[in-house]
Order: C-alpha cells, then sequence, then structure tokens
C-alpha cells in the first residue's frame, strides 16, 4: 500500500503555474523501469522536486514504489495530473499522446517519455493543442541529447570539416517489450532519428529501411536486425544498424565522418578490464545503465526548467518530426526510398 490512498486529506490543491515554488511536486504516470528508474532519481539525486504522486494500472507496483519514496498513490491520471505541479509521463507508448493532452488541458509542465507517440496523428493532435494553448509544457524524453558522450560529440564537430556520413549501432539484449519491426522503429531506432537530426542540426530528407536476414529469436514476417538509411536536406547520410536481438548486451555506437576528420563516440561510462589473457568492458543488459547519467541530467535541466517557467531538451515538435520519420521509415520497407513531407513549424517551436 502507499503511504497515502486516495483521500480528500491526502489531496493537495493545484499550485499556480507562474508561483515561485522551491519544490515541485511531480506527479509520475507508470511505475515499470523507466518510471521507477525516474521516481528513484527525482527522490534521490535531483533537487528542487520531489515526487508527491504516483500512478499505475497495477496498483500494488504503484503503492510499494510509493512505500519506498514516501509519496502517495493517485486513483487514476486525472486525479494525479490535478494534484502534481508538474507531471512524469512514463506510460507505454500507445497511452502518451492521450495523456500529454490531458496535461496540456490542466497546463502542468510535463516531461513525457519518448516516443511522443507511436502514430504521426496522434503526435501532430499533441502538437495542435499546444499551439493553440500557446505556450510550451511539453519536454519530451529524449534523453540522449543530455548523454555527456553525445554532447561531446556534437562540440566537437567543428573538428571534422563538413559533416559527410554519420555510422550509427544501437543494439538491445532482447526486444524490450517484444518489439516488432515497426516497434524497433517508432520505440527503439527513433532515438537514432533524433539524436542525429540534433547532431547535425538538419532535418531528414528520404528514409529507407533495409531489411536481411534475421535472428532466430525474429518472429515470421518481422526483420531485426534492419538497416535505416536517412538523408538530410544538407545531403548527409545517416546510417542505423538496429538491432533488437542482438542477446550479448546493450550497445550505441555513433560514428561521424567529416570531410578533414572523422570522430566517433567514446564512452567514458566502461572500464577496460584485462583478465584471463583477454581486455576488454562489459557491457549493461538493458539502456538504463548506460545512459544513467543522460537520464538523470535529463530530469535535472527538466526541473530546472520548470521552476524557470520553460521547457527543456526535445519539444513536442522534435517527437512529431521523429514519429513522422519512423513511421516513414515502417513505409518504405519493401519499397525503395520514401520521401519526408516536412509540415510546417509553428512559430512556438522556433526558437530552440
Ligand atoms: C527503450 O524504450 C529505450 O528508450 C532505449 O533507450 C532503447 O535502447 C530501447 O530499444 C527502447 O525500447
Amino acid at each position: 500500500m502507499g503511504r497515502t490512498e486516495w483521500a480528500a486529506s491526502a489531496r493537495p490543491g493545484p499550485r499556480c503555474l507562474n508561483a515561485r515554488v522551491d519544490t515541485l511536486r511531480i506527479g509520475i504516470i507508470g511505475t515499470g523501469n523507466i518510471g521507477t528508474s525516474h521516481a528513484r532519481s527525482l527522490h534521490h539525486e535531483v533537487s528542487g522536486a520531489q515526487i508527491a504522486w504516483l500512478y499505475d494500472a497495477d496498483t500494488a507496483r504503484a503503492s510499494q514504489l510509493a512505500d519506498e519514496l514516501g509519496a502517495n498513490v493517485a486513483p487514476d491520471v486525472a486525479r494525479l495530473i490535478a494534484s502534481s505541479d508538474a507531471v512524469v509521463i512514463a506510460s507505454p507508448d500507445a497511452l502518451h499522446a492521450e495523456q500529454a493532452l490531458m496535461c496540456l488541458d490542466a497546463q502542468r509542465p510535463t516531461l513525457c517519455e519518448k516516443p511522443l507517440a507511436p502514430t504521426v496523428a496522434q503526435a501532430q493532435s499533441v502538437v495542435d493543442a499546444e499551439v493553440d494553448l500557446g505556450r510550451r509544457l511539453i519536454s519530451l524524453g529524449f534523453m540522449r541529447r543530455f548523454d555527456p558522450g553525445y554532447v561531446a560529440l556534437k562540440d566537437s564537430l567543428t573538428t571534422i570539416g563538413d559533416p559527410l556520413i554519420v555510422h550509427n549501432v544501437h543494439r538491445n539484449s532482447y526486444a524490450p517489450y517484444g518489439l516488432t519491426t515497426s516497434g524497433t522503429l517508432t520505440n527503439s531506432a527513433i532515438h537514432e532519428i533524433d539524436i542525429n537530426r540534433w547532431l547535425l542540426d538538419d532535418d531528414y530528407a528520404t528514409v529507407q529501411v533495409v531489411t536481411g536476414r534475421s535472428g532466430p529469436r525474429t518472429p515470421e514476417g518481422e526483420f531485426d536486425p534492419i538497416l535505416i538509411l536517412l538523408t538530410t536536406c544538407r545531403g548527409v547520410l545517416v546510417e542505423v544498424e538496429a538491432f533488437v536481438n542482438a542477446t550479448y548486451g546493450y550497445e550505441v555506437r555513433c560514428e561521424v565522418v567529416g570531410s578533414e576528420g572523422t570522430v566517433e563516440m567514446g564512452d567514458g561510462a566502461y572500464l577496460t578490464r584485462r583478465s584471463e589473457r583477454a581486455i576488454g568492458h562489459d557491457l549493461p543488459e538493458l539502456w538504463l545503465g548506460r545512459f544513467e547519467d543522460a537520464y538523470r541530467r535529463q530530469l535535472q535541466a527538466w526541473v530546472d526548467a520548470t521552476h524557470r517557467g520553460r521547457t527543456s531538451g526535445a519539444t513536442a515538435w522534435d517527437g512529431l518530426l521523429a514519429t513522422l520519420t519512423a513511421n516513414a521509415a515502417v513505409a518504405s520497407i519493401g519499397h525503395g526510398p520514401h520521401a519526408i513531407e516536412l509540415p510546417i513549424r509553428p512559430a512556438l517551436y522556433a526558437q530552440p
């Protein structure tokens, strides 16, 4: 049982958004892997916020975490949003857009896990609602933008001339949540879709998925690994190997090849080990280990930005473009390159 189930005494009224508060009362929707990780990180490692409310369809799971963190369990999403100063959406992908719309309706600053939505229509509805509201409240959890490795890579791009081609590797030990090929694109490789756009400061012009032989864990009719080939509007080639059942560990790599050199993302997180006549390093099983620092930095940046009435990191617009590109990639399977039709960027997203 959580410390407090929903009761009149446990109902803190929402505070005025612009009022200066020292500690944001955060509500987290979803207490699975990533929701639990965000909750613990906000509680133990991030300043300026406290976990006030948790909601999960599995009440026992939410209660257990609430007990651990001294938080309360909300009976439903609407009441969690109403009672919190700011909200983290960490529910299954298909629910992100609907819950983001509820947060916008209640005018709550929101950190929404990626993807903004699996479908373009859902993602577009969030952008439309935010544009109607006339202010940005959604920060999107493309946490790689906060990863020290990617930040250093972006900073070093000035040293290699013009970027010409980017090679990316994204391997999971096993398919998270039993992904399908379209899920590989809209849930997993969507990270590369966003991070390469951010690295190069460029939009995409075309996308194509190339499939080949699949490993033994791939269900009939699905493909794994796949290659995703993108071209940007300035003509840079972006190549991504997405392999969700790589079995041996979790690994993400990125190398940018420029006209005067190349730079590859090194990973300071790993220690090289020499033992038993071998040299190497351990790999995490899941992304939570590899991107621990990025998640923490993302949460602190979001809390700090929320205190200042701002958003941080990727926007709903970035989320829409990523979902649009991932869906164009799905449509390209079995066909040739797919042209990406960029919607007109609303003025609300003119500034980074
Ligand atoms: C998961 O949701 C993530 O965000 C991970 O970073 C990614 O590697 C994994 O494939 C996704 O399912």
